[in-house]
């Protein structure tokens, strides 16, 4: 299997790495951008882990964050390590969202539990692993405590059926999904919806890649057609604030389901 591992920046993702892999481990760059690309072998000697850069989102700012969106186009993987910040669980919701929405099998590694846990914030993790449908196993990478039980969860579902986590980004969005669905007719194995969000979001390498398919003027059409429909309901947000707001709702629900704040906590939830 081809695992890909993936997290916010400063997670904990090569902390995680080095515990999952032995020693071994190929550096290379990544075509095209300075960003080192490094592949690691489990310690069942069977399946391979590939660290991405730590990003926030897939709708990429930088060339270096759009390895990641490059990567989910055009490279075959088996399956998706998401890596959490316990501490940090609503910002880093918003990738494992667009990870969830690719459907492919996903096992989420939740990290810095220690540190939470010192700001008063408990996660449940069985909570959260109900509400995105998908396994959530606690680790605190740094000491390597759990990481047996996250490699032993990674064996155990590889091959599960894939989960789609849905949003609810409103009726607009999903008329233009069936649409682009439609156009693309099956001409590519890329989920359709997540091609419709990440490209109505504005991911400049989700539009170069629909391209091949589709032409330029259709795809405007598309936009324009949910920004008229926005703005019909009232929507006084650009299309890419408006999907986020959306998203953010989401996380909100998810959030109220599975954080706890123990006894004496002090500092504010982030
Ligand atoms: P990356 O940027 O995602 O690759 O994260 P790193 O693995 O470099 O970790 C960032 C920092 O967090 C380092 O100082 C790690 O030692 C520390 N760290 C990683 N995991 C944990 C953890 O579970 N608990 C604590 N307290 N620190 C951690
Ligand atoms: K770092
Ligand atoms: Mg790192």
């Amino acid at each position: 299997m081809d695992i890909a591992l993936i997290g916010n920046p400063n997670t904990g993702k090569t902390s995680l790495f080095n515990n999952l892999t032995g020693s071994y481990e190929y550096v290379g760059n990544w075509s095209g951008v300075t960003v080192e690309k490094k592949v690691g072998i489990l310690k069942n000697q069977r399946d391979q882990l590939i660290d991405l850069p730590g990003v926030y989102t897939l709708n990429p700012l930088s060339k270096d964050e759009g390895v990641v969106t490059i990567f989910f186009l055009n490279e075959p993987f088996d399956m998706l390590l998401n890596i959490l910040d316990a501490s940090q669980l609503r910002r880093n919701l918003h990738l494992t969202i667009q990870l969830l929405e690719f459907g492919a099998p996903i096992v989420i590694g939740l990290n810095m539990v220690d540190v939470a846990g010192n700001r008063g914030i408990k996660i449940d993790s069985r909570n959260l692993s109900a509400c995105l449908g998908v396994p959530v196993v606690p680790v605190v990478a740094r000491t390597g405590k759990g990481c047996d039980s996250l490699a032993e969860m990674i064996s155990a579902e590889a091959g599960q059926p894939d989960i789609a986590f849905e949003v609810d980004y409103g009726p607009a969005v999903e008329k233009a999904t069936a649409a682009l669905k439609e156009k693309l007719a099956g001409r590519t194995k890329i989920p359709a919806r997540w091609l419709a969000i990440q490209f109505l979001e504005g991911n400049q390498y989700v539009r170069e890649f629909l391209l091949n398919f589709i032409g330029g003027s259709e795809l405007n059409e598309l936009l324009e057609f949910v920004e008229t429909q926005l703005k019909t309901d009232g929507v006084k947000e650009t299309l890419e604030q408006y999907m986020y707001r959306k998203r953010s709702e989401a996380i909100e629900t998810v959030v109220a389901r599975s954080m706890v704040r123990t006894e004496g906590a002090g500092t504010p939830l982030s």
